[in-house]
């Protein structure tokens, strides 16, 4: 009896002390290799804070939302949604984005922002972040990548197309898992995914002038991405050149990005 009631006062301690210490270890956010680009005081006393996974640049960013409670504590039930602006001289427009999702791997809201052209005196960006309907905006400055990693083109339908890529961590030698992310602009302020369309990628280097073998043509994969594989032969500048049909039917002839590593 004794022993019984020492077991289960041992098991008691041991319990409590190990699920504070992972309720503890796992309600912070994950800030490994994290770049803090915004930070803002909801009118709660909460906390919001952003960060990205590099400097942000021309082309596509995973944003990570994280929102802290006055008393530390994480928030994971909080309605964000994501939009940006870009305030031109004479006119005003967004770009692509993807909306947050709690992420439980990593205490964040993850969502993504396409910045389609760099920021200048004149035109500057904004990330605007609703949180349960409070809207707080974060000036962004978008410098332009050094490679081409976003583009803009018409259809053969008449309509306009942002193909963007959607790079791995660290291009390498070999094969390359890789997406690219296709949105049609309906108008200044709306970028909708385009799916189902058929993607056929060759590569070139144009500094050597080559192509290389065994790439694999990226398929849709829903959300407007459509996921393919690279295949680089040597380190370098490489150009994808992805011809985009829909239905069969030649929808953009040379839609491409540039990569240099
Ligand atoms: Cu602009």
């Amino acid at each position: 009896m004794y022993k019984s009631f020492i077991a289960l006062f041992v098991c008691a301690i041991a319990c409590t002390t190990f699920s504070c210490k992972k309720e503890q270890g796992n309600t912070q956010p994950n800030l490994i290799n994290k770049i803090k680009i915004g930070e803002s005081i909801l009118t709660n006393n909460s906390k919001l804070t952003l960060y990205s996974d590099k400097d942000i640049t021309t082309g596509f960013f995973k944003v990570y939302a994280s929102l802290v409670n006055s008393g530390g504590d994480n928030i994971k039930n909080a309605v964000i949604t994501y939009s940006t602006l870009m305030q031109m001289d004479m006119m005003a427009h967004a770009s692509p984005v993807e909306q947050p999702v709690f992420s439980n791997e990593e205490k964040m809201y993850i969502g993504a922002v396409v910045f389609s052209m760099p920021s200048s005196p004149m035109n500057t960006w904004v990330v605007k972040v609703s949180v349960n309907g409070e809207e707080k905006i974060f000036p962004i400055n978008v410098p332009a990548s050094t490679t081409k990693n976003t583009g803009s083109y018409t259809g053969t339908d008449g309509k306009a197309y942002l193909v963007t890529i959607v790079p791995p961590q660290k291009w390498q030698v070999g094969l390359n898992d890789f997406e690219i992310l296709i949105n049609q602009r309906l108008d200044m302020m709306h970028f909708p995914v385009v799916e189902n369309l058929q993607v056929s990628l060759t590569t070139e280097m144009p500094s050597m002038g080559h192509s290389s073998p065994n790439n694999i043509n990226p398929v849709s994969i829903g959300n407007g991405h459509y996921k393919g594989k690279a295949n680089f032969t040597m380190t370098g500048d490489w150009r994808l050149h992805f011809q985009i049909k829909s239905n069969d039917v030649v929808l953009i002839n040379d839609a491409y990005v540039d990569i240099l590593f």
